[in-house]
């Protein structure tokens, strides 16, 4: 039974809660392989979207834990770094789709545990930065090389070199996030969901939305896109190619053109439903 990591499933999504809230969500290696053991055990064949996120209503991820990582030696720091990539990796190459719930922190490994997802959704009163530079380290999961992908390198250099967090909205202008939602309140002022609950509704909402299509031409998509950005563009393009040229293999396929071609979409998805294999 895991202590930090939540798991739940709902319908074709599964929700990942990282559940540390005293100390802000921070990736400890206890937490780190509790991570590890969740991802193992997703089912895939009844899943179609992952959604990440943390517990309480303060913090995403505040970080790795700085006070586990302060008596480090190089070897340690490096065994801890390899276990975080390793992990992080597997996020970011898993079959199907991760968006992150981002509610609060967003700090060092919290910021790079989401840019190792493929979508990121925040509440507007999120933060992300890469504070590592202030600590004495450069970042150790990550942050370097998907930062400047994902934003542009200037950005990421300016981000990382002077520490500085930056909020929701600046986060969405320079692309480090899909989508920034709010807190809802009602006429009268009251609360009917919390930053946390709402950013982690519209996360399940887009998750849903992606469940909802051909999940197998919906992991190709994210293979060619991960795989296709490591390469020159002819290469690319001939990855894009084969990923493709598999889908016509598929039952989903034939339903997915077969609702076009017969314009009889709630008849024929009842009859030949999007299938997992
Ligand atoms: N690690 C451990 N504990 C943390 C933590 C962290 N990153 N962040 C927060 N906490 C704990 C606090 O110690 C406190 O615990 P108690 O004192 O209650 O026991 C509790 O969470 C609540 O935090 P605060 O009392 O500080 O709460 P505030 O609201 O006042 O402040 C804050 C919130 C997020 C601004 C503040 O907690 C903060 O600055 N936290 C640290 C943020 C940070 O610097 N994060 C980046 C960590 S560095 C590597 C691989 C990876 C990395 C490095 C190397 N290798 C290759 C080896 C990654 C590095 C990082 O992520």
């Amino acid at each position: 039974m895991a202590e930090f990591i939540l798991y739940e499933q709902e319908g074709f999504v599964g929700v990942i809660t990282i559940n540390r809230p005293k100390a802000l969500n921070a990736l400890n290696s206890q937490v780190l392989e509790e991570l590890d053991a969740c991802l193992d055990a997703v089912d895939l064949s009844a899943t179609r979207c992952l959604v990440l996120t943390g517990a309480g209503d303060k913090s995403f991820v505040a970080g790795a834990d700085i006070g586990e990582m302060f008596e480090c030696t190089k070897a340690e720091g490096e065994a801890f770094g390899k276990k975080g990539n390793d992990i992080f990796r597997k996020l970011e190459t898993f079959p199907i789709p991760v968006i992150a719930a981002v509610n609060g922190f967003a700090l060092g490994g919290g910021c790079e545990i989401a840019m190792s997802c493929d979508i990121r959704i925040c509440s507007d009163n999120a933060m992300f930065g890469q504070p590592e530079v202030g600590l004495g380290i450069t970042p150790g999961f990550g942050g370097t090389q998907r930062l400047a992908r994902l934003v542009s390198p200037g950005m990421a250099k300016q981000l990382i070199y002077t520490a500085r967090n930056i909020k929701a909205p600046e986060a969405y202008r320079i692309g480090l996030v899909n989508q920034v939602v709010a807190a809802e309140v009602d006429e009268a002022g009251n609360v009917v969901k919390t930053a946390q609950e709402a950013v982690v509704a519209a996360a399940k909402k887009m998750a849903a939305g992606i469940a909802a299509q051909a999940p197998i031409a919906v992991r190709n998509c994210k293979k060619a896109i991960n795989e296709g950005l490591q390469v020159d563009m002819d290469q690319a393009i001939v990855i894009e190619e084969k990923l493709f040229g598999d889908c016509f293999e598929t039952a989903d396929q034939k339903a997915g053109m077969g609702n076009f071609l017969e314009k009889d979409k709630e008849k024929k998805l009842k009859v030949v439903p999007f299938q997992n294999a």
